[in-house]
């Protein structure tokens, strides 16, 4: 594949929104995460409506030598991707933190933080060998405003943004760009992952917001994807209207 975007976390909400606008862009696709079949039902679609190839790779972002081994294949069957959007991330429960549960926290841990580092670790050298690639991660605005019953998710979230910053400090003698996506309330699958597949919860934390979209944040990664050379995009964040910060949001329901 020429120019491609390696997606991780592509098979839902602001992932599979990303992969479908930078389709559209013209970006063929390497599409990851754990879910194998849902994976082979979104390349279906996406190949069936656009005319861009289609790969996809099975794996869980928490499993080093999985990175290693997917993206040693992809690299060497496709080359260097053109965008490394660093999307699959999580939040587990909402309670006060002496009460988040151990394997909670690990798992926000490992796939917001471990995952995304070594993602990004893993595509760096060969982005800097060819002398280009954006590297395009998803924080949050929890990243910049902590929340009740969040500490975690917040944190990790504001390690991205850090992280970020820090990687974009050790590449500047090159072409690579980094950005950190920051959205506030978006409505999309997230919820009902964090309260461990509880619909109806999920579902009242939308209720009286007009919610952020996950197209309004894929059609955001792909002007920022599209921009020429010299102009490096290096955060943006996005609130819904109703959203003054991270969690304040004004019900009107
Ligand atoms: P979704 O739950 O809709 O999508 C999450 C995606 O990540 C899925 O494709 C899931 O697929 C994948 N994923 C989860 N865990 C792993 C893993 N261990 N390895 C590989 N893939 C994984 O959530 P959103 O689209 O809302 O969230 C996407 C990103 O945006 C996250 O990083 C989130 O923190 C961030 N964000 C979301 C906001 C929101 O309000 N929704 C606001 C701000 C930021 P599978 O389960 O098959 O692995
Ligand atoms: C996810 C959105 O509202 O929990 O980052 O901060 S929110």
């Amino acid at each position: 594949m020429s120019s491609y975007a390696f997606i991780t976390g592509a098979t839902s909400g602001i992932g599979l929104a990303s992969a479908k606008a930078l389709a559209a862009k013209g970006y063929g696709l390497a599409l990851a995460a754990r879910n194998k079949e849902k994976l082979e039902e979104v390349k279906k679609e996406i190949e069936g409506a656009m005319a861009v190839p289609v790969a996809c790779f099975e794996l869980d972002v928490r499993d080093a030598d999985a990175i290693r081994e997917v993206t040693s294949r992809c690299l060497s069957e496709l080359g260097a991707p053109r965008i490394l959007l660093n999307d699959a991330g999580l939040a587990r429960g909402l309670e006060p933190y002496g009460e988040t549960k151990e394997e909670d926290i690990l798992q926000m841990i490992d796939t917001n933080i471990k995952g995304l580092f070594l993602m990004t670790r893993a595509f760096l050298p060969a982005m800097l060998e060819k002398n280009e690639g954006h590297i395009i991660n998803l924080g949050s605005t929890a990243g910049l405003y902590a929340y009740a019953g969040a500490a975690v998710y917040c944190a990790t979230k504001a390690a991205v943004k850090t992280f970020s910053d820090g990687v974009r400090i050790d590449v500047i003698d090159s072409d690579i760009k980094v950005t950190t996506i920051q959205p506030g309330i978006v409505e999309t699958p997230f919820s009902e992952v964090r309260f461990h597949g509880d619909k109806e919860r999920a579902a009242r934390v939308y209720e009286g917001v007009d919610a952020l979209q996950a197209e309004d944040i894929a059609n955001i990664i792909a002007f920022v994807a599209d921009q020429p050379k010299r102009v490096q995009i290096s955060d943006v964040v996005i609130m819904a209207n109703q959203q003054a910060t991270g969690f304040m949001v004004s019900k009107k329901g």
